[in-house]
């Protein structure tokens, strides 16, 4: 089976950035929701990174009818028994602590939140999930999970990444994901794990 076009389908600049630089050397041309025509919407409702992973490259897959990837990815923080997790994106607004109103950004606010909530606590240890799952409409699907275990800082710092990068400082580093340059951050990031598994299984599927 010849693979020469994937859909990476998300809606995150900052992972989009990632996956893309991620397939560079594999000579298969990416194209993101951007561009598509028509466009539709995949609500994020289930319990786990899996399910969620799932649900999206199904949706997109079946719709658009070419090769996908989704990803559904986030920070989950020991202390606070394993929050924000699956609802990273939007954990500004549930009911965890206190819901923020958004004030800068969305990133921003998670961030606030998140920090606030840590205050006073000793176990600041975290790690960032990363469940990918392939999927080629009628034909068959696989998935890979990546991690990256860490600490989250007592404060932000740095502009390169997305999401929690500024608050999070991978394990044996003591500069935060913030101001890793893209080709270091999927060195050792959750989402570079999963995807390096991922196009091993796809060697051994594909060849
Ligand atoms: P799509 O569903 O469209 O892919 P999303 O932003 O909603 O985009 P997720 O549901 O997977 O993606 O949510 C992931 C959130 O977890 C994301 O918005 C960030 O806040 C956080 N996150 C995931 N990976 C991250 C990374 O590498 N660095 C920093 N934060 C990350």
């Amino acid at each position: 089976m010849k693979i020469d076009k994937i859909l990476i389908a998300t809606t995150n600049k900052g992972k989009l950035r990632e996956f893309k630089k991620l397939f560079n050397e594999f000579g298969i041309e990416i194209l993101s929701l951007e561009d598509m025509d028509k466009k539709i919407n995949v609500e994020e409702d289930r319990k786990t990174f899996l399910e969620n992973a799932i649900k999206k490259a199904k949706e997109y897959g079946d719709f658009y009818k070419i090769p996908v990837i989704a990803e559904d990815a986030g920070l989950e923080v020991e202390a606070l028994n394993g929050y924000p997790g699956v609802y990273s994106a939007r954990f500004y607004s549930i009911d965890f602590g206190g819901k923020f109103s958004i004030e800068e950004n969305i990133d921003k606010t998670n961030v606030k939140k998140l920090l606030k909530l840590l205050e006073g606590k000793e176990n600041r240890k975290g790690r960032f999930v990363s469940v990918v799952v392939f999927y080629v409409p009628e034909n068959f699907g696989i998935w890979t999970e990546g991690y990256c275990y860490g600490s989250i800082a007592k404060q932000p710092k740095g502009d390169k990444g997305f999401g929690y990068d500024p608050i999070f400082i991978p394990e044996n580093y003591t500069k935060t994901l913030g101001e890793f340059d893209l080709e270091e951050k999927n060195k050792i990031s959750h989402r570079g794990q999963a995807v390096k598994k991922l196009i091993e299984k796809l060697k051994k599927l594909i060849n």
